[in-house]
């Protein structure tokens, strides 16, 4: 069952070495001030990859103190545009000859299947820097007509300093959300990755460099949030936050952003997406997009279709098969061909979600399948399944970030609108049908950043991202994330001849 007992017998060893494990400052490696490391772990086994330096807050004093100076003094916001584009572009192209060292340190520290990683995360990699190589250099502001004799220019700035606080389940493509607007629109960077994985942030970091990235536009600081996450959030010279992670810290860094110096904050929460498949529905394709939303990624999404609310009509039909999808489901060492689902990525999660689990059983919903953890070993779990979920229990309302998939039922689709959105979060959702009228009542009703209609978890370039409630502010990829990473200037002058 679960394709798994030979998978995990022996781990792989990953074809790759740890290159950079210091911190990244002003385009130097360098010690952490107090000389302390953390170790960063292979979620496979719960064993040490590398000892990586630790920053704390004078680290990021350092670092916000280099980015300031390469803001102030050029000469990254002075450059032209294309002259912008260009180093991105270059920056891609290396991310395209590395890409096998990226994609398998990315899977050694996070837990991902390789095959994931290397085929799907790094080329989107890539393609995201290329989308915003393409942006550098159409970035410009407006002349606006006044009622008085002025002429009226509107001047979009790079906004400054920019503060960047990324999570563990993407590391690579929050890098490049993150990372990729600040850079086209001219700004400089301190980017904290998660403690979790540290090590492909100072790796692409290191590429910045080589592709012809100045000291100090990008700097890269391992280390945990309530130290070093915290200093950043609360440094007085940093002109913006960016973050991605759980609700609860969401607040933390928005309390500290606004009693430091009020920057503005954009945020990329969690979520509990409804996942609404109708009754006109062609059962065996919802299974499988439905598997997908929830289990993709070990389930450590944040958009995961982590609600399924199917009709009653088709109910015990998809039950059934969602329960023999998730037993054929491939879990096992993540560099082994064919392996769909790893481990979770570290001990934290792994008993958050074996809570909710536990949680699931308690609360009288029905166990179709999993429910263990898998090996005695790394965090390996076994995709699970509840049926009869009801909207009031745990699993149906908090972000598990796991691989459990709630299987909830509905009558019709004024019901099923209200239960999705009776949620604080609205981060996606998503839609199964073949009748576009109620594709579009619900793409209308429903209350989420995202809804996809017959598909799930597209994330091209040029789509924004960002949620509603309590799942975030503002927007990443796409036009909109450029708005977050500008200051805006009005310039009024006085016309001398009105009449010309
Ligand atoms: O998140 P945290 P954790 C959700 C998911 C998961 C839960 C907890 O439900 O189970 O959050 O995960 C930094 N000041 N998501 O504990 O704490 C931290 O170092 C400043 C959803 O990993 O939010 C890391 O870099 N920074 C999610 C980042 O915040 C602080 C992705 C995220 O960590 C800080 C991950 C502080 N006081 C988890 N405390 C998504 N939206 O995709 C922590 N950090």
């Amino acid at each position: 069952r679960f394709g798994t007992a030979a998978a995990l017998d022996e781990p792989i060893t990953p074809p790759v070495e740890v290159k950079y494990t210091k911190l990244l400052i002003n385009g130097q490696f360098v010690d952490s001030a107090s000389g302390k490391t953390f170790p960063t772990l292979d979620p496979r086994t719960g064993e040490v990859i590398a000892h990586v330096s630790e920053g704390d807050t004078e680290d990021i004093n350092r670092a916000v103190a280099s980015a300031r100076k390469a803001f102030d003094e050029g000469p990254w916001p002075k450059m032209t545009g294309y002259e912008r584009s260009r180093i991105l572009n270059r920056f891609a192209d290396l991310v395209d000859k590395h890409s096998e060292e990226l994609a398998a340190l990315e899977t050694w520290d996070n837990g991902k299947p390789y095959e994931q990683s290397a085929l799907a995360e790094v080329p989107t990699f890539s393609r995201l820097f290329r989308y915003y190589a393409g942006w550098c250099d159409k970035i410009h502001g407006l002349v606006v007509p006044a009622d008085s004799s002025h002429h009226v220019q509107v001047l979009h700035e790079p906004i400054g300093v920019a503060g960047q606080i990324i999570p563990w389940n993407f590391p690579l493509l929050m890098f490049a959300w993150k990372v990729g607007p600040a850079l086209a629109c001219g700004n400089t960077i301190v980017l904290k990755s998660a403690e979790q994985t540290p090590l492909t942030a100072l790796y692409a970091a290191k590429l910045f460099h080589e592709a012809g990235l100045p000291d100090g536009v990008l700097n890269v600081i391992s280390g945990y949030g309530p130290t070093a996450g915290a200093a950043l959030a609360s440094h007085m010279d940093v002109d913006k936050l960016a973050f991605t992670g759980s609700t609860e810290t969401g607040k933390i860094v928005l309390e500290l952003a606004a009693r430091s110096n009020l920057k503005p904050v954009t945020l990329e929460l969690g979520g509990k997406s409804p996942m609404i498949i109708l009754d006109d529905a062609d059962v065996d394709k919802a299974v499988e997009l439905a598997h997908f939303a929830l289990f993709f990624n070990q389930g450590q999404c944040c958009c995961a279709g982590s609600r399924t609310f199917v009709h009653e009509h088709v109910y015990d039909e998809f039950a059934e098969k969602a329960k023999a999808r998730a037993l054929r489901r491939v879990v096992g060492d993540p560099f082994k061909k064919g392996v769909e689902q790893g481990p979770q990525i570290d001990d934290e999660q792994f008993s958050k979600v074996m809570r909710y689990i536990k949680s699931g059983v308690n609360s009288g919903a029905t166990l179709e399948s999993g429910g263990d953890r898998i090996g005695d070993k790394g965090y390996y779990i076994q995709p699970t399944i509840f049926s009869n979920v009801k909207d009031e229990m745990e699993i149906a309302k908090d972000e598990i970030f796991g691989p459990v998939q709630s299987i909830l039922k509905f009558k019709d689709i004024d019901e099923v609108i209200r239960r999705a959105n009776a949620t604080h979060y609205g981060l996606a959702a998503g839609v199964f049908t073949s009748n576009i009228d109620k594709a579009n009542t619900l793409t209308r009703a429903l209350r989420a950043g995202t809804v996809w209609v017959n598909c799930f978890d597209v994330f091209d370039a040029a789509i924004p991202f960002g949620g509603y409630k309590m799942s975030g502010q503002g927007r990443e990829k796409g036009i909109d994330s450029l708005k977050n990473y500008l200051q805006i200037k009005a310039v009024v002058t006085s016309l001398k001849n009105p009449a010309w």
